[in-house]
């Protein structure tokens, strides 16, 4: 996408949600925070915390199909869904997002010995995924903190760690953003990062 110089990232997706630049968390001049709703944000890709179906549901889901309208969910159909932990990217239709990469989060407490790893391969696999499409920029919603169930705090420090060890040799990823929708997360990752 071409856009004016002297302008950063953050100063266009803060024009296009309406929010203050001042909520920008700045890491790495990489990872950024923001407090909104993923389907507004024009990016290459938004993340969906699906579930293993890849047919919709609630939450933030539900928003992204919504917002997409139905051909999204055609094209979900053809993928045969998904495992937890895994990711498979569609068009975004009439998404301002160029692209959607479905992950699915783990049930917090349905496989205790394996729900970190899952959470873990959700982030790695989706930047994976946009590495591979040539997508800049990524945004990603609180995977499995809403009705999955995992603790916030815990699946935030299990996002950010994935985001910063992930290995992008070719510094293909120009920005990796997290979008929180509720306080509670917001306030989480905003501690995180600044420390
Ligand atoms: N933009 C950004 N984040 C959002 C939005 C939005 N528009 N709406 C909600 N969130 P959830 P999960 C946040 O339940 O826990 C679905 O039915 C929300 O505040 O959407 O992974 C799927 O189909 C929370 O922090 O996803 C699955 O069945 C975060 O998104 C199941 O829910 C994740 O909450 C997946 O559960």
């Amino acid at each position: 996408m071409l856009w004016p110089s002297g302008l950063r990232t953050s100063d266009l997706l803060f024009r296009t949600i309406g929010i203050n630049q001042d909520k920008t968390i700045n890491m790495n001049n990489r990872i950024e925070l923001i407090r909104g709703d993923i389907t507004k944000l024009q990016v290459d890709a938004i993340v969906n915390a699906a579930n293993s179906s890849l047919l919709g549901g609630g939450g933030v889901d539900g928003a992204i199909h919504r917002a997409a309208g139905p051909e999204l969910v055609a094209e979900c159909r053809a993928l045969h869904g998904c495992a937890t932990g895994e990711a498979k990217i569609t068009k975004g239709y009439k998404l301002p997002a160029k692209y959607v990469i479905h992950t699915v989060g783990p049930v917090f407490g349905r496989n205790p010995s394996r729900q970190e790893e899952q959470l873990k391969g959700c982030y790695y696999n989706s930047l994976k995924l946009a590495v591979e499409n040539n997508c800049k920029t990524i945004a990603f919603p609180n995977i499995s903190t809403g009705a999955y169930g995992y603790p916030k705090s815990e699946a935030a420090m299990i996002a950010v760690n994935a985001a910063k060890a992930f290995p992008d040799n070719n510094n293909s990823i120009e920005k990796v953003i997290f979008v929180c929708f509720d306080d509670e997360n917001y306030a989480i990752y905003k501690k995180l990062l600044n420390s």
